[in-house]
């Protein structure tokens, strides 16, 4: 079975990991968001395809859901020595490794779905992780800051959002900058136009999935590819699960609630969707959306759980087939 999965972080690589040991012999497709990357030191660095490469290929640190394993941050403490920055962005040592590889290959002239490939034959994540794209695509955030800082308004980058103000300002605008002008990288539109299934796992659906989406091309091969897809709600009893989605679904004018995602996606789009058992209340709504819902435990508390969610998912896509 080929299985097409639009993944970001945390959300996409744990929920991927139960796919694998759901179907052990599926040939799996990720496509990547890469609106989340980041240049720092003069380095590329693209959390989301890490923390899918790290989490499939056994280097992730666990608790954190990023970053490596057995991590030190003792080259970060020697740039803060010198006074270089940013500080707020945690770059470990093991870490810095990947992205030197990379900016490198790129340097040389290497699009990014092959840099990925070359780290990826470290990993080997078991699965094909292909970026959305190989231009550049970066996600800004509108907000005001806050009256200790300037309190003017301005366009930040995504993970000074996230990782520096922590989400504590209120999202005005989400903007995937080049996404606009930005192709599928090679082998992703393929991907989807020979895939049996297409899931979106309980990824963030405005900064991971809705910019993969942005990407045009992807969305429109994904309506037409005439397969099932199917996904399932990163928002459990109305909050996300973990993260600040809220915050980011408020800027799209959505309300964080599983039902509310999935009238956001649309049935032009999915066919499927999954809400967690606390929220079978709202399966009729879903459903006279246009879209098949079931509730189902969709908490994953660890790889048996996520494969259990991915069992379901695929149980619903031969519902809707
Ligand atoms: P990120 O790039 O690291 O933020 O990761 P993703 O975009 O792939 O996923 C983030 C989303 O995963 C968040 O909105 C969380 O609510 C969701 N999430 C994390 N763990 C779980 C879980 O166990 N169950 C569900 N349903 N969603 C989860
Ligand atoms: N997330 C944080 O909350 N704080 C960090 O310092 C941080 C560092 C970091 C380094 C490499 C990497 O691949 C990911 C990292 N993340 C960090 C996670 C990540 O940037 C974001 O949580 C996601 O992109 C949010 O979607
Ligand atoms: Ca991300």
């Amino acid at each position: 079975m080929r299985i097409v999965v639009l993944a970001g972080g945390i959300g996409g690589a744990r929920f991927l990991r139960g796919l694998k040991r759901a179907v052990p012999d599926a040939d799996i497709t990720v496509i990547g968001n890469t609106g989340d990357d980041i240049h720092l030191f003069g380095l590329k660095v693209c959390p989301d395809l890490d923390t899918v490469m790290y989490t499939l290929g056994g280097g992730i640190n666990e608790e954190q859901g990023w970053g490596r394993s057995d991590e030190t941050f003792h080259l970060k403490e020697e740039l803060a020595a010198y006074g270089v920055g940013p500080e707020w962005f945690g770059l470990g040592d093991r870490d810095f490794a990947t992205h030197i590889v990379r900016t490198q290959m790129l340097g040389a002239g290497f699009p990014l779905s092959a840099v990925t490939e070359a780290l990826c034959d470290r990993w080997k994540p078991g699965v094909r992780l292909i970026p959305m794209t190989d231009d550049r695509v970066e996600t800004h955030v509108a907000v005001t800051l806050p009256d200790s800082e300037s309190g003017e308004r301005k366009a930040v980058h995504f993970q000074e959002y996230w990782v520096r103000l922590r989400a504590s300002v209120p999202a005005e605008a989400v903007v995937p900058v080049g996404a606009e002008q930005a192709k599928p990288a090679p082998g992703v539109l393929e991907a989807i136009g020979e895939a049996d299934v297409i899931l979106f796992p309980p990824s963030n659906p405005v900064v991971s999935v809705g910019t993969i989406l942005a990407v045009p091309g992807i969305r429109e091969a994904i309506a037409d590819a005439g397969v099932p897809v199917i996904g399932l709600s990163p928002i459990v009893g109305d909050a996300p699960v973990r993260g600040m989605a809220d915050k980011v679904l408020a800027a799209v004018g959505v309300e964080s609630t599983a039902p509310a995602v999935a009238e956001h996606y649309g049935s032009g789009l999915l066919d499927g969707w999954l809400v967690d058992t606390v929220d079978a209340g709202c399966v009729e709504r879903v459903e006279a959306a246009g879209i098949r819902c079931r509730a189902v435990p969709l908490m994953m508390t660890d790889v048996d759980a996520a494969a259990r969610m991915a069992r379901e998912a695929l149980t619903l896509a031969e519902e809707v087939r």
